[in-house]
C-alpha cells in the first residue's frame, strides 16, 4: 500500500490463525495478533517497508511512504 508520511497503518486479523506483520529490517513489529486483534504503526519517514508474517513466511507485503 501506499500512504503519506504519518501515516498510522492499522493490521486486524479477520483469520482464524494467528498473522503477524513484521518489518524484514526488523523496524516494526505488531507481535502475535489472534483472531479480532489489530495492530498498528506509525510510518513517520519516506521509503519502502518490506514485511512478513512470522507464522507464515509466504505471507508478505510492503508499505510505501511518499514524502
Ligand atoms: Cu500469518
Amino acid at each position: 500500500m501506499s500512504v503519506t508520511r504519518g501515516t498510522v497503518v492499522v493490521w486486524t486479523n479477520d483469520d482464524s490463525a494467528p498473522h503477524t506483520a513484521t518489518a524484514k529490517d526488523g523496524n516494526f513489529d505488531t507481535g502475535r495478533l489472534n483472531k479480532g486483534e489489530s495492530g498498528q504503526v506509525t510510518f513517520d519517514r519516506p521509503g519502502t517497508f518490506e514485511y512478513v508474517c512470522n507464522f507464515h513466511s509466504s505471507m508478505s507485503g510492503r508499505v510505501v511512504v511518499g514524502p
